[in-house]
């Protein structure tokens, strides 16, 4: 190996070491098998306006390179895991009447906050099983909502009373830990305390709440903590 070749190679095992250090946990989550087609939302003229050019679909298994699987909501369970103080409030927008983010990690008493950036009218309405119902309405322009959760609960559904499409799927957990993966598939939780955990991956349409979610031990101590799911599309509900 030439001088040059060994400085690139030195470099690049410091770049990755720079990227997953001690306390890290990354990993991928992949879909297994083809899910079904989604399908158009039913937009009603007000909202089908905000898009003039494709319609957004239902996003039941968002999917991109290799399988990946987006939306997956992965978390830490066990230990003595503490709520972060300086948190800061997490935000759920209202926009081309859907909701974004579609699947939100939240932790118990970190502010929710609610906005419509549409011209038009929503309506807000948490069914939550066990935290506290609430159905607000948000007027186009409309002041933000903000809300917080005081229990744990995966998931706490969020819905529109005016347009019967829009959902949101919120997890409640009672610290920090937590990650939703992106639109390929990957996460990452860093700063995990040394110590064993249950590593919980969650995927809305295929487990539906933390009892039915997949789970795989770790230990987090020296070194970077590497794990991987499979989310297979027949355990759909
Ligand atoms: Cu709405």
């Amino acid at each position: 190996m030439t001088h040059t070749l060994k400085v690139l190679a030195g470099a690049l095992i410091v770049a990755s070491v720079a990227t997953a250090q001690a306390g890290d946990i990354t990993g991928k989550v992949t879909l297994k098998g083809t899910p079904p087609a989604e399908k158009a939302l039913p937009l009603d003229p007000a909202c089908g306006k905000l898009w003039p050019n494709e319609k957004p679909k239902t996003r039941f298994f968002v999917t991109g390179a290799d399988n990946g699987l987006a939306e997956v909501l992965v978390y830490l369970k066990g230990g003595d895991l503490k709520p972060d103080a300086a948190a800061k409030p997490a935000l759920l927008d209202q926009k081309g009447c859907e909701y974004v983010p579609h699947i939100l990690g939240l932790q118990t008493g970190q502010k929710l906050i609610v906005r419509n950036s549409d011209p038009v009218l929503h309506n807000v309405h948490g069914t939550p099983k066990i935290n506290k119902e609430f159905n607000l309405a948000q007027m186009a322009g409309g002041k933000d909502i903000e809300r917080t959760f005081e229990s744990s609960e995966v998931f706490v559904r969020m819905k529109c009373d005016v347009h019967v499409w829009m959902f949101s799927y919120v997890g409640v957990l009672p610290h920090s830990y937590h990650a939703v993966t992106d639109k390929d598939g990957n996460f990452k939780i860093s700063g995990v305390p040394a110590g064993k955990y249950t590593l919980v991956a969650a995927h809305r349409k295929s487990h539906g709440s933390e009892e039915k979610a997949l789970t795989q031990e770790i230990t987090v101590g020296d070194a970077a903590v590497s794990a991987n799911f499979t989310v297979e599309v027949a355990a759909a509900q």
